[in-house]
């Protein structure tokens, strides 16, 4: 079967994480990516959080999926040609160098459109144009600029950062959607174009509920949803909530049955309106489905603490899955805290293809996050990642380079 991106090629001069992201994605849609990296050191992850001595890092892994990886001096006058012949060949350079990395190896936007005004330059960066432009940024510094981490934790603790990786492969996923959409204008007017996607502002997208929050803040000096009130203060910003919901279904996260022992046994519980008589019939509390203090949303908003209370010692006599099953029968929204290993061992997402086997030829077995995006028509088959330089000679032998010139560039160090 054809894939969504068949005949596409990209220039992944893409390290660490965010841009891999976002690289891998378009691979697993069918782009031909090929990676472009440092001879002889390659993606620094290769060698950060190693399990097995010598072999390419998890880190690595499973965010280089699809790809082939070519090795490059792209400071070496040979290496820049043969970086300017990929430049001529390819509709998409994708890069998350450092602020000026790219222009200081002499390929500026300018270089770009003389050679080839067909190509889509795609760049992540920490932060767009501003104070902090010229500054690296690595995944916590954008959850703390972007306002996840001043918005994440409990009220009378420090801000948090998630282990989600939002700074990094969420910033990556919105230079992916830019990329493919940069690629559709192009179909239309010829050329392509800039696409950047700042970590700072991709944390902020996915934050935008919280500078919702901040404006009816200021106009009404306080926030009826948040576990401040009604009897705690509000300041001039947005507080951390703890696991309250925040919006508009008050929800919160609660023990199940084993929580003295098992640090996940808990679920989250959503007060959906909708459902409230339910959640009551549920917990034994059938009065209070026409009690006055409780009957509206409005009026629960007054009591949230202590409903969910009592609804927890509900919830503490079932185990995480118990307390699922009874509550699905009656459309109350709730959800399992799964760990990681429950994850990993999770049939539905094995038979999703989400989670995924993988084959490496150094490495043997691992799982790894399949693509979460189901095309019908594009399927995905995820496959391992490239061994350092595997691809070298046959996409230099693609590019149209003799087996001389090949055997010098290895001489030189080029490649
Ligand atoms: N051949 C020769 N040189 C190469 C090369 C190649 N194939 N690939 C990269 N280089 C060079 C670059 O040209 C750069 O050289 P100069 O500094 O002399 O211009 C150098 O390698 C290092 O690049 P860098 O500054 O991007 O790398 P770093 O490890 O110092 O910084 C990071 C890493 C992530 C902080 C920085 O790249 C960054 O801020 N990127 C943008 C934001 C981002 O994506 N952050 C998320 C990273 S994922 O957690």
């Amino acid at each position: 079967m054809s894939k969504a991106l068949d005949g596409v090629k990209i220039l992944d001069f893409t390290h660490v994480q965010s841009g891999p992201t976002c690289t891998q994605l378009l691979a697993w849609f069918g782009a031909d990516v090929i990676k472009v990296e440092r001879a002889g050191e390659g993606d620094a992850t290769r060698g950060q959080l190693r399990d097995i001595p010598g072999v390419d890092s998890l880190y690595f892994t499973m965010l280089n999926h699809n790809k082939r990886s070519i090795t490059l001096d792209t400071k070496k006058p040979r290496g820049r040609e043969v970086l300017d012949t990929l430049i001529k060949e390819c509709d998409v350079l994708v890069e998350n160098f450092a602020p000026g990395a790219l222009d200081r190896m002499g390929i500026t936007w300018e270089h770009i459109q003389k050679i080839n005004p067909r190509m889509i330059l795609a760049s992540v960066k920490g932060f767009g144009p501003g104070p902090y432009e010229d500054c690296k940024v690595y995944e916590n510094v954008a959850q703390c600029a972007g306002g996840s981490a001043s918005t994440t934790g409990f009220d009378d603790g420090p801000p948090m950062v998630t282990g989600a990786q939002i700074g990094d492969s969420g910033t990556g996923l919105h230079l992916a959607t830019g990329i493919i959409a940069a690629l559709y204008q192009r179909t239309m007017t010829g050329r392509g174009q800039k696409v950047l996607a700042p970590m700072q502002d991709a944390v902020l997208n996915l934050c935008r509920v919280k500078l919702r929050d901040q404006q009816r803040l200021e106009r009404t000096h306080t926030l009826h949803e948040y576990p401040q009130y009604p009897d705690g203060k509000f300041g001039d910003s947005v507080p951390r909530a703890g696991n309250s919901s925040g919006g508009g279904q008050p929800g919160s996260i609660l023990k199940c049955k084993g929580w003295e022992t098992d640090p996940n046994a808990y679920i989250y519980f959503i007060t959906q309106a909708a459902v409230w008589p339910a959640v009551c019939k549920v917990i034994g509390e059938e009065d209070w489905i026409e009690d006055e203090a409780y009957k509206t949303p409005q009026a629960r908003l007054l009591h949230l603490k202590p409903i969910f209370d009592r609804i927890e010692k509900w919830t503490m006599t079932k185990t995480k899955y118990e307390a699922m099953d009874i509550l699905n029968k009656y459309d109350i929204p709730c959800g399992p805290i799964l760990s990681m290993k429950e994850i990993a061992e999770e049939p539905a997402l094995r038979a999703t293809g989400t989670i995924v086997e993988v084959d490496h030829p150094t490495r043997g077995k691992y799982l790894t996050v399949g693509n979460p995006i189901k095309l019908s028509d594009s399927p995905t088959d995820v496959t391992r990642s490239p061994l350092l330089g595997e691809h070298t000679e046959e996409v230099l032998t693609q590019l149209g380079y003799s087996a001389d010139d090949i055997a010098q560039m290895r001489q030189e160090r080029v490649i």
